[in-house]
């Protein structure tokens, strides 16, 4: 019989628009660190804030996420600063990001440890964007 381990709630949040193997890595990583995963899916609004145009909308982004094994629960990301109240509210213990946001929430150590893990290499939406809008130009002889 397997001791039951202490509750250990884990959160993170991002866009995560058309997933990917980094986003994947990411999760995995993070669901290790603790019994429960929760992820902050930006909303379409807060994207909008974050100047971020995204290809699938957040009910279909919600949708993939809820369907990762890694991912426990999924909640609406509609602020820069709701981070403190859902650390206190869902009872975090590990709030962790892409290094790409290294320090950027170091604010929040006085209420839950805060990570940084390295990115997958090679693989961003964006790059994705691109390669798929080239490939589309190469096939109509463009
Ligand atoms: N990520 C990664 N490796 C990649 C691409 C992304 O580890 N190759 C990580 C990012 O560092 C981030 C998460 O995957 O932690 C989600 O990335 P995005 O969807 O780009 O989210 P972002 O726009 O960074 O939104 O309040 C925080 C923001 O909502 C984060």
């Amino acid at each position: 019989m397997q001791p039951s381990r202490k509750p250990r709630v884990v959160l993170t949040y991002g866009t995560f628009d058309l997933f990917h193997h980094g986003h994947v890595n990411l999760l995995r990583r993070l669901a290790d660190l603790g019994t429960e995963l929760i992820v902050g899916c930006s909303t379409d609004a807060f994207n909008q804030i974050k100047g971020k145009q995204c290809v699938m909308s957040y009910e279909q982004r919600r949708t993939i996420l809820e369907s990762c094994r890694y991912v426990d629960r999924v909640i609406p990301e509609d602020t820069w600063e709701q981070k403190r109240c859902d650390i206190v509210n869902y009872n975090v213990s590990t709030f962790a990001m892409g290094d790409d946001w290294t320090g950027k929430f170091d604010d929040l150590q006085d209420i839950a440890q805060v990570l940084y893990l390295p990115r997958t290499p090679e693989v961003s939406t964006t790059e994705l964007r691109a390669q798929i809008g080239d490939r589309e130009r190469r096939a109509m002889g463009r």
